[in-house]
């Protein structure tokens, strides 16, 4: 008889439907892993925003920072518990550029050309950091560093490594995976995983978003 380690309920209670939990750290990257050049390195928020700003490398890493213990899940099936996220709340970077109230959306900018939209309500979310270490270690080119964003609440494509943009927007635009069959929202409890998920509405204010910026 072979012994079956039996799964502790209250870690299973954390594991979304359809996730399978690793304790290794899996490295998902579209592409090329792009190396932090200190002096060219910015990071920029624009868009409806009442004071634009562009911090270089120096000026950010004097941000304060907080610690952020969460799960992740990624829409290839697995799932890391008890990830120790150290980095800039975002509270630090809104507070700094005062988003103007007709912002709803944020489009999430990264190296190299990589993007992914949100709600802005949900970038807002006190678990929401822009992350430089991760279990005591500075974070891994590999993982995103110097600089990756971690929402933990949505599918891990949502968190952009190499992070370098917030874009500020009335409307909701697919980024990168949610155009090529990713789901717009991607909430892993709701298993939110592709496009022929969304709603009929979900699906026409995608078109017209999309439609939107690129005749601006
Ligand atoms: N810039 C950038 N960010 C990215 C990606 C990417 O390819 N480029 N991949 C996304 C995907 S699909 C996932 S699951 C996570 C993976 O992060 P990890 O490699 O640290 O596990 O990063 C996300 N952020
Ligand atoms: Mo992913």
């Amino acid at each position: 008889m072979t012994a079956v380690k039996p799964v502790d309920p209250a870690l299973a209670a954390r594991v979304p439907p359809g996730q399978t939990l690793t304790t290794k750290w899996p490295v998902l990257t579209y592409g090329t892993t792009p190396r932090l050049n200190p002096g060219t390195w910015t990071f920029r928020c624009f868009g409806l925003v009442e004071e634009e700003v562009s911090w270089t490398w120096a000026e950010f890493s004097k941000l304060p920072t907080t610690t952020v213990t969460c799960d992740i899940h990624c829409v290839t099936r697995w799932s890391r518990l008890d990830n120790r996220f150290e980095g800039v709340p975002i509270r630090e970077i809104v507070k700094r550029v005062r988003v103007k109230p007709e912002a709803k959306y944020v489009l999430v900018h990264a190296d190299p050309d990589y993007t992914t939209n949100l709600p802005l309500e949900e970038l807002l979310d006190e678990d929401v950091l822009l992350a430089v270490r991760h279990d005591g270690k500075p974070l891994e080119p590999e993982h995103g560093g110097p600089l990756r964003l971690v929402v933990p609440k949505l599918y891990f494509w949502k968190s952009a490594k190499w992070l370098r943009a917030f874009e500020f927007l009335e409307v909701n635009p697919p980024g990168f995976w949610e155009q090529n069959g990713y789901h717009m929202h991607a909430d892993p409890w709701g298993e939110e995983r592709y496009s022929d998920q969304e709603t009929n509405a979900m699906q026409k204010m995608r078109a017209e978003a999309a439609r939107k910026l690129r005749d601006r």
